[in-house]
């Protein structure tokens, strides 16, 4: 009852923008959590209250660029475990991993520091939304290539109908937890 009621109040507040960044999509936009404070502390708490159980908690929170930054690095500061950012191509300075993934149009690149988390490390991997699946799969190769497990991934957002969700579960074998579903994109 008390996560129906804190699952609503965060739908509330998720703004939707018609026809954005294209025609017909329906964008989910999670800055309104954040703008408010009373929202955001809500919104960190549903993820520090889940990962700070002794069974549950990471030994790192890895971040999906870009919204996966803010989420993840708050709650990896309650849960006193360090951040790792994951960046798309060309951001990272010292030697890293790298995944390229299909998107609707093209492809794209993600990296990640190869001194980022440890072989037997595990790991939490946040993002804001889940949609295709296919960062959340991204981010889980990169930190699978430097020897860590991923435990679960975490987001605010699910697109069901998308199948990224379902494609992680059952082809990745990635446990997820998210806060708030809508149906279409
Ligand atoms: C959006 O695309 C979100 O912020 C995520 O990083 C990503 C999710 O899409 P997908 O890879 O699941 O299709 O920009």
């Amino acid at each position: 009852m008390y996560t129906t009621s804190v699952n609503d109040y965060l739908r509330q507040h998720i703004r939707t923008v018609p026809d954005w960044p294209a025609p017909g999509v329906q964008f989910r936009d999670i800055t309104p959590l954040l703008q408010n404070p009373q929202v955001f502390r809500i919104l960190i708490d549903a993820f520090v209250h889940r990962y700070m159980s002794p069974e549950m908690r990471p030994d790192v929170v890895a971040g999906l660029d870009a919204r996966g930054f803010i989420l993840g690095s708050v709650i990896a500061y309650e849960l006193n475990v360090g951040f790792v950012p994951i960046r798309k191509k060309g951001k990272l300075p010292f030697t890293t991993v790298e995944e390229t993934y299909e998107l609707e149009y093209g492809s794209a690149t993600v990296e990640l520091h190869t001194d980022a988390v440890k072989p037997g490390d595990k790991v939490l991997l946040i993002d804001d939304l889940i949609a295709t699946g296919g960062t959340m799969m991204a981010g889980k190769k990169l930190i699978e290539k430097l020897g860590a497990t991923v435990m679960e991934g975490a987001a605010i957002v699910d697109l069901p109908e998308l199948g990224g969700s379902k494609l992680l579960r059952d082809t990745g074998k990635l446990p997820l937890f998210t806060l708030v579903d809508f149906a279409g994109h």
